[in-house]
């Protein structure tokens, strides 16, 4: 995957918009493929479907409007589900599946993304052919309930030293923060909350375009 693809990198799933119908979900993912998120990740935690195949056909909808969109749809932890959908990869942390396992299907079309929160988890991925890493929590966040304890930029400096992989931040991140986190060495920047929660979602994504500039001084 080119590092570009992680600048905009949109992370949620019904959960984060509890007020609106699956179709409305749609519609808003779709809408922020087409203001300029350059990933999505489906993250899906805690909605109650009617039944696998509601999930499945919403999930095989959101990895065709990408692919029409030039947005790629990864899924989080759901190794069979981003196979069957074939969607763009899969994104896992340290205590879902085994990553040796999930990189078996790693290919040019199947990406493999790994959550790393700590310098032993870095230099243990340095070993592992992902195709990028999520660092974080950078700062505290409401979004994840069982988040590890906030890096801060100073300890993100610290992991990215021992880093030499593709590498997108998350956790907690605000617009004001983009300009700092941009010269870290970072490729770019997952939220849920700053796109999920903005009132003018798609002017958000333009602003997160406009701070993302990293060799400015
Ligand atoms: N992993 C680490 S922090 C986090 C995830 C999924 C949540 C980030 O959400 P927000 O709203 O951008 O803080
Ligand atoms: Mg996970």
């Amino acid at each position: 995957m080119e590092r570009e693809r992680l600048a905009r990198y949109l992370v949620a799933g019904p959960q984060d918009y509890p007020r609106l119908t699956l179709t409305e979900f749609t519609e808003r993912i779709v809408d922020l493929m087409q203001a300029g998120i350059t990933l999505y990740q489906f993250r899906d935690k805690g909605y109650i479907y009617q039944n696998a195949d509601e999930r499945l056909r919403l999930v095989q909808k959101l990895v065709h409007w990408g692919q029409q969109l030039n947005v790629p749809v990864i899924i989080n932890d759901d190794l069979n589900l981003a196979l069957t959908a074939q969607a763009a990869g899969v994104h896992v942390g340290q205590d879902d599946l085994a990553i040796e396992q999930v990189l078996r299907y790693q290919s040019a079309n199947f990406w493999v993304g790994l959550s790393v929160r700590n310098l032993t988890e870095m230099e243990a991925a340095q070993a592992l052919a992902v195709d990028y890493l999520g660092v974080g929590p950078l700062m505290p966040t409401q979004t994840k309930t069982d988040a590890a304890p906030a890096l801060g930029l100073a300890g993100l400096k610290k992991l990215l030293a021992h880093n030499q992989h593709a590498t997108v931040g998350i956790g907690g991140i605000k617009l004001i923060d983009l300009k700092n986190l941009a010269q870290t060495g970072l490729d770019g920047v997952a939220v849920v909350s700053l796109l999920t929660q903005a009132s003018e979602p798609a002017m958000m994504v333009q602003a997160m375009r406009k701070s993302w500039q990293p060799n400015a001084k």
